[in-house]
């Protein structure tokens, strides 16, 4: 039998429109079609003819190809693959696809931004959804998540206040993928609930370097059940295997129009390239009865556990090995559902995901026209689906028989699946209350987790959000919007207020609030390096004329083994004559990239006393810019000549000749000829470390 993760690429496979015959054009109802350049008309220069079927057809079909784009998180990249638990989780959830590292269940991913439209730009400082439906052989399972782990608001019912605030602006339509604007800012200054998930706005965490790069939560707590009905909270935490990286926020901006389609496109060449991404499923497991154990309430989805706290505890891994085929089929059409569950998986009472509960199927019916969106291929469930649902809009099955339930007809079909057995039951948790419209006092306290997370980061995360604050408060037109974000700033830490203030022409509040000191090292950036290796990470080596093919050639087939990519490029693209006599291959002509498209830069010597590409102005700007944003810069024999360019930048070039100097993630070497293994090692680890925050005034 298939493994399920092969039964989801089977029945994919059934949906193919391709005619494997390749037989000729045909209308909608088959007929052959002889000329569709043309339309029908009385003449050559006559008017076109009504009785022209194929014309109205095709013109109406194209009127029709749009569907209303998603509320929020229109903007996404998708692709498959599948999950394996690493041993049975079975003292916890009955859950089957958490219970035998031997079966795969197939995944879909699509990943997003929030805030901007279907045409978006990639790399806008916005929230990221990071949202997984798992084909299990018990039905779909969706954890719809974000790489944050808190939202910004307590209650689903100011959701729509909440994205009406940060959306464009309803008069003009601006901002577009952006937050910086005043309406979002004016919802933030009156409602400080939006204050931990704005820290995480403001850190690097939302200018993501890699969809493969970023971790994935759940955000929620829910609930697992395990075969004897036993109930524990869960969160879920996706980790990537490569790290957790992010752009500079100066290089994120050029990028949004140098590859506004700059994190989709490396989800897609990444794996076209057989790169597959890879992320561990962790859980923090906490038992029903220590719900009350900690100082925030487990139910609110502003609040983490903080990782010292309870552990995460890996539970799986998850792979994403192939690229959609269609992205309007796949990736447009895929519709998740946060209740979505399968048995041993369950809610609990955050007010959020109640919300989100009604929320989601709600929209698919608006989005996909009506309720039959689940027989689209990529929603189809692998586990048998057996109902008396019927009819719509797009009914693409053909039932027969009976319809209802109780009956003698049909045979009693489908019947009840059997209590015990592996249907979906309930968590029957005990509620008891009054109607009320109130928030939980155990929800009020807004200021200690955002002061933890300020109190976690490094000086370097610490700097980034200082200066998105500043840019975000400083596109703000209503002074006292900003002062009044200010004001709450200074509840969470005075020096983050101040700081803040200095740059946006407001007074420094005076009273600081409490001084909170919790810290969880496992929030920064610093602890989540991933595997620290370079796999995948775009390398630009500059060359010209006359260069020393030798040092390219030592420094690619190194690099190219760490699993990096290499790309040679030049003022033109085709060829160039290396410093031997012989011709190279240029990969991509310089005009056409730019550094923020590129990890780290590699500068070869040529045989002369002057670095090879000094002479090219974007050869400077690229190096310029790559030291700006604290990427590794490698230099070899007289192409360390071209250094001289960044010491207005603050870089201090070495006076040392013919060895290894490393300074910052700027590694140099005078030496003619190849690269040694010493500036190789230290090049390897200058990239791995990702960016280097201590060079001089770097552009951030
Ligand atoms: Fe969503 N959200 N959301 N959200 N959300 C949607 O569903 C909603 C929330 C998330 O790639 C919509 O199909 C409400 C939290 C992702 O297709 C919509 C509330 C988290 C995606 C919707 C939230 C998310 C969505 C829009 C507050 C992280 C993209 C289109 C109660 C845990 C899924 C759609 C995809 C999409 C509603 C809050 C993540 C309107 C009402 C918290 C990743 O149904």
């Amino acid at each position: 039998m298939a493994s399920p993760a092969d039964r989801k690429q089977e029945q994919r496979a059934a949906s193919r429109a391709d005619d494997p015959a390749g037989g000729p054009l045909t209308t909608d109802q088959g007929v052959e079609v002889d000329h569709t350049d043309d339309s029908l008309a009385v003449g050559e220069r006559g008017p076109t003819l009504m009785e022209d079927f194929h014309f109205r057809e095709k013109l109406t079909r194209f009127d029709h190809e749009r569907i209303p784009e998603r509320v929020v998180h229109a903007r996404g990249a998708g692709a498959y693959g599948w999950f394996e638990p690493y041993e049975s989780c079975a003292e916890f959830t009955r859950a089957a696809f958490l219970q035998d590292p031997s079966v795969r269940t197939p995944v879909f991913v699509r990943f997003s931004t929030v805030q901007g439209p279907k045409g978006s730009a990639d790399t806008v400082r916005d929230v990221r959804g990071f949202a997984t439906k798992f084909y299990t052989s018990e039905g779909n399972y969706d954890l719809v998540g974000n790489n944050f782990p808190v939202f910004f608001i307590q209650d689903g019912i100011k959701f729509p206040d909440f994205v009406h605030a940060v959306k464009p602006e309803p008069h003009n339509d601006i901002p577009t993928g952006a937050s910086a604007h005043d309406t979002l800012w004016d919802f933030v200054s009156l409602q400080p609930e939006t204050l931990h998930a704005i820290m995480w706005l403001m850190s690097d965490r939302a200018i993501p370097r890699s969809y493969r790069m970023m971790q994935g939560f759940g955000v929620h707590t829910f609930r697992f059940v395990n075969a004897e009905g036993r109930g524990t909270f869960v969160k879920f935490h996706w980790k990537p295997k490569l790290g957790v990286h992010s752009l500079v926020w100066d290089e994120a901006q050029e990028c949004q129009g140098r590859d506004p389609d700059f994190n989709r496109r490396d989800l897609w060449d990444a794996i076209a390239a057989g790169e597959y991404p890879e992320w561990e499923l962790g859980v923090q497991l906490v038992p029903e009865e220590d719900e009350f154990a900690f100082d925030f309430d487990l139910l609110d989805p502003t609040k983490i556990i903080p990782e010292e706290q309870v552990p995460v505890r890996p539970i799986g891994r998850m792979v994403l090995d192939r690229n959609p085929e269609n992205f309007f089929a796949e990736t447009e059409q895929v519709a998740f559902h946060t209740a979505n569950v399968v048995p041993g998986i369950d809610f609990t009472n955050d007010p959020l995901l109640q919300a989100r509960n009604f929320s989601y199927l709600d929209t698919q019916l608006i989005r996909l026209g009506g309720p039959n969106f689940s027989q689209l291929p990529v929603n189809r469930p692998v586990a048998p689906v057996r109902n008396n649902q019927r009819d719509g809009y797009h009914q693409s099955a053909i039932h027969s028989g009976t319809n209802y339930f109780p009956n003698s007809l049909g045979g009693g079909c489908p019947a009840h699946a059997g209590a015990g057995g592996s249907a979906y039951t309930h968590h029957a948790e005990r509620v008891d209350g009054h109607k009320i419209r109130r928030r939980s006092p155990s929800f009020q306290d807004h200021y200690s987790q955002t002061a933890m997370f300020w109190n976690s980061m490094a000086d370097w995360e610490k700097q980034h959000i200082v200066e998105a604050f500043r840019f975000e408060l400083g596109k703000v037109g209503a002074r006292t919007v900003r002062a009044r974000t200010v004001e709450h700033l200074a509840e969470v830490d005075g020096e983050l207020a101040a700081r803040v203030a200095q740059g946006i022409g407001v007074p420094e509040p005076s009273g600081a609030g409490a001084p909170y000191k919790q810290a969880s090292p496992a929030l920064s950036l610093e602890s989540l390096r991933g595997d620290g290796s370079i796999r995948t990470r775009q390398i630009a080596v500059l060359v010209t004329d006359g260069v020393d093919a030798e040092q390219i050639t030592s420094v690619r087939e190194r690099l190219a083994a760490e699993g990096a990519i290499v790309e040679a490029l030049a003022a033109t693209d085709g060829t160039i004559a290396g410093a031997d006599g012989e011709t190279y291959a240029v990969d991509r002509a310089l005009p056409t990239v730019a550094s923020v498209l590129y990890d780290a830069v590699l500068l070869p010597g040529g045989p002369v006393g002057t670095p090879p590409t000094a002479a090219d102005p974007d050869a400077v700007r690229f190096v310029r810019d790559a030291y700006r944003h604290g990427k590794p810069v490698g230099a070899l024999g007289s192409g360390v000549g071209i250094l001289s360019a960044l010491e207005p930048e603050g870089l201090r070039l070495s006076t040392e000749f013919h060895r290894v100097v490393s300074d910052q993630g700027v590694v140099t070497d005078t030496s003619p000829g190849p690269a040694s293994e010493e500036f190789l090692n230290t090049f390897v680890d200058a990239i791995a470390g990702h960016r280097h925050w201590g060079r001089g005034p770097v552009r951030h």
